[in-house]
């Protein structure tokens, strides 16, 4: 049985009637734009063929029922009335978060019966908070005729995490998983939410992008995310900007003269405005035909993020190391950092010995066996029936 029929079968056994629909949303990968989305700035991320799968009919009750076939838990049975910001630390903050952000912006949302099932690895920097909201939002969204556009969603399902679940995050993997086309990476300036598709289809160049998930688990809530994002919002407050995207790349060692002893801010400042600049080099890269040449500016990228931001591993380090010793083209840490997982560029031919290395490298360090994964640019969030 495929995922849907499964997912649709589930909905009958534990709500005893059909589904009014089946819906799929990614987990995604950033290529390059780290840290730059609550900055105003530029990310390039693209969506992976793991999805948050969901079945959904509507209720007319006030009344929302959760459950997730990949956990022990039974069906969570919610009052719309009764959903109040940071009052759920279980996964079903996430489905309940959006219906009380469609709810809260006057959106005409029921009550609905969901059962959710997800492909995407939680907690491993591939969005997989962003795909659970996503998928909601998209079947509330057509089943209770909402007409609202994508870019608009992915702001509701921000909303949802930033103020119900209660983790400062951006606005990168919420319009990933809803904007990303299939054999494309999505140029998206988060500061007016402007979106360019451009064509990233690495096999056809004889390439392979590959996800290692270090098993290093990392949460956004816990603190340091949320530390690394008001040092930026200080940095902009110092230089007088509103966000550090206003700080041009040609004006960085003015900005930084101005920061004077506030070395921690400066460091902070340094990674956004460089990683800015990364993005557009590699847009501009891969628009020229040039995608080799994208593997240095990514490797500058996790230089940036371990020594400036700070937000590396030892494991994330040994991924990108290794894979560089072993001919990758390019290689860094993606997401939001602190474990999760780094993304390595290569030619085909050298994907096995690379894959190899890395594995052997993480046995000899003692660290648990990474998973080692290819990454193809696939479709963001869709109805599936
Ligand atoms: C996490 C956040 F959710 C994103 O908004 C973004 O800030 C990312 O970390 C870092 O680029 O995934």
């Amino acid at each position: 049985m495929g995922a849907e029929q499964q997912v649709r079968a589930d909905f009958v056994e534990l709500y005893g009637a059909e589904p009014e629909g089946v819906w799929a949303a990614p987990g995604r990968v950033n290529l390059i734009g780290e840290h730059t989305d609550y900055n105003d700035g530029f990310v390039m991320p693209f969506a992976l063929p793991h999805t948050a799968t969901a079945a959904v009919s509507r209720r007319t009750d006030g009344r929302l029922r959760l459950h997730s076939a990949d956990l022990e838990d039974g069906v969570a049975e919610l009052r719309l009335d009764d959903l109040t910001p940071e009052s759920d630390r279980a996964w079903t903050a996430y489905p309940a978060g959006v219906v009380w952000a469609l709810r809260e912006a006057g959106h005409p949302v029921t009550g609905a019966d969901i059962h959710l099932t997800s492909t995407v690895p939680s907690g491993a920097g591939l969005s997989s908070s962003a795909a659970l909201e996503v998928v909601v939002a998209l079947a509330l969204n057509d089943l209770f005729e909402l007409g609202l556009p994508r870019w608009q969603l992915a702001r509701l399902c921000q909303r949802a995490e930033n103020v119900y679940v209660g983790a400062p995050t951006g606005i990168m993997d919420q319009t990933a998983s809803a904007c990303c086309e299939a054999g494309h990476a999505l140029f998206l300036d988060t500061r007016d939410l402007s979106q360019k598709q451009i064509p990233f289809d690495l096999a056809a160049e004889g390439m392979r992008l590959l996800v290692v998930d270090t098993q290093v688990k990392h949460a956004h809530s816990d603190g340091e995310y949320g530390k690394r994002r008001a040092g930026c919002e200080k940095g902009a407050a110092l230089l007088g900007v509103d966000a550090l995207r206003d700080i041009p790349y040609a004006g960085l060692d003015a900005a930084l003269e101005r920061l004077g002893d506030e070395e921690e801010v400066r460091r902070l400042v340094r990674h956004v405005v460089t990683e800015d600049q990364r993005v557009e080099r590699v847009v501009s890269l891969l628009k020229s035909g040039e995608t080799r040449a994208i593997g240095p500016v990514l490797v500058e990228g996790h230089a940036s993020l371990r020594d400036d931001f700070r937000i590396s591993c030892p494991e994330l380090d040994l991924v990108v190391d290794t894979a560089l010793a072993g001919g990758a083209l390019g290689a860094r840490m993606t997401g939001g950092g602190f474990g999760g997982s780094a993304i390595v560029l290569a030619m085909a031919a050298d994907v096995d010995t690379i894959t190899k290395a890395v594995e052997e490298a993480f046995a000899a360090a003692g660290f648990t066996a990474p998973r080692v994964f290819e990454a193809v640019p696939s479709a963001g969030a869709r109805r599936l029936a």
